[in-house]
């Protein structure tokens, strides 16, 4: 017998009503920043909230997908802003699509083997494609929320603990008033 299998978004709220919500604030994303002063120094004024997801899963089985509704607030660290945490999936072949329904950011995609990186736009109207073996992460370059679903392999799982340990090569800054990627190594904090 089948559960649920509608659900509505309110966007307005940023969830998914009636699905559990998970929130980040700043103090979650210990090591996520190069400038670890400016994160420190950020804190100390405060602990904002940077995203929430809100999560659905239907199903468990092999072959069925979960969902979840990511709201990343538009906020800085330095040159630096906001972001997800980031996460490889546990099951490494699992793919996931990102649709993106308000705002502007971006996607960074680092393939674990090869350590190519990639800056893909999120945000309305766009959609990213996060290949296997794929690290990946949001980041918000705008100035209103940015607000994307993510679908994906319900036994995927969700492995935090890869970029914890030695982060991803590359950055996202505003620079001139755009966003750019740039190496971690060798980027000068000032
Ligand atoms: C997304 C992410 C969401 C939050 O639903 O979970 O963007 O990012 P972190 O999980 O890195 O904190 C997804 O990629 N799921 O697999
Ligand atoms: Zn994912």
């Amino acid at each position: 017998m089948w559960g649920e299998l509608a659900a509505r978004l309110d966007l307005g709220a940023g969830a998914i009503v009636g699905a559990p919500v998970v929130r980040r604030r700043l103090s979650d994303l210990k090591g996520c920043f190069a400038d670890a002063a400016g994160y420190e120094a950020a804190l100390a004024l405060g602990d904002p909230l940077v995203y929430t997801v809100s999560s659905v899963g239907a199903g468990n089985g092999s072959g069925d997908l979960h969902y979840g509704l990511g709201v990343l607030y538009p906020g800085r660290v330095g040159d630096e802003y906001f972001m997800t945490k980031g996460h490889l999936h546990s099951r490494r072949e699992a793919a996931e699509v990102y649709i993106g329904l308000r705002g502007e950011g971006r996607m960074l995609l680092e393939d674990e083997a090869t350590g190519e990186s990639r800056l893909e736009p999120l945000g309305e109207g766009r959609v990213v494609y996060v290949p296997g073996h794929a690290a990946h992460r949001t980041i918000n370059t705008g100035d209103v929320p940015l607000v994307y679903i993510g679908v994906y392999p319900a036994d995927a799982g969700h492995d935090y603990g890869a970029i914890a340990d030695r982060n991803f090569r590359m950055v996202v800054v505003r620079r001139e008033g755009r966003a750019m990627m740039v190496e971690r190594d060798g980027l000068n904090v000032h």
